[in-house]
């Protein structure tokens, strides 16, 4: 008797649970916060990219608008990391969706996982004028400090100054 009743509390439970959230239809967007992929066959300037326990070399850089950077992106950790360049309000609800599923992989042009000795390309158009960011989104790493900051100006105002 005692039995029957907690079974029937816990199917009482179960019906209770929230649907579980849909995490991963939000990957399939075709715009993209910072800007959008580049083209191959126009001129581009090379950034490399060294990622590592828990940073990026470089940590910062600065672009004009409507340039491409050619990101060569090198894993010279121990563990696997990512690059996922976007807004800090996408990657942070990016990096949410990630807690849920650590192991999500990404098909996105603006972003690569890669493994320790790995590397990649990303050849992207900062199309955009502020602040956007590329960081690893595996749970704990953007944490911990691996963020990166691209600062996308006006082009002729990137820091040209008329001597006196
Ligand atoms: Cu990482």
């Amino acid at each position: 008797m005692k039995n029957i009743t907690t079974t029937a509390l816990a199917l009482v439970a179960l019906a209770m649970l929230p649907l579980p959230a849909n995490s991963h239809e939000q990957h399939a967007h075709e715009s993209y916060s910072a800007g959008e992929p580049g083209n191959p066959k126009k001129p581009s300037r090379t950034i490399e990219v060294e990622m590592s326990e828990m940073e990026y070399t470089p940590w910062r850089i600065e672009v004009k608008r409507d340039e491409q950077i050619r990101f060569v992106i090198r894993n010279v950790g121990t563990e696997d990391h990512e690059f996922l360049l976007a807004t800090t309000e996408e990657n942070l609800k990016h990096g949410e969706a990630m807690k849920k599923n650590p192991h999500m992989e990404h098909d996105d042009p603006n972003g690569v996982r890669l493994a320790p000795k790995k590397s990649a390309e990303i050849l992207w158009k900062f199309t955009k004028t502020g602040t956007f960011e590329y960081s690893c989104l595996i749970p704990d790493h953007r944490e911990y400090g691996m963020i990166g900051k691209v600062t996308v100006k006006e082009p002729g105002k990137t820091g040209e100054r008329k001597k006196p």
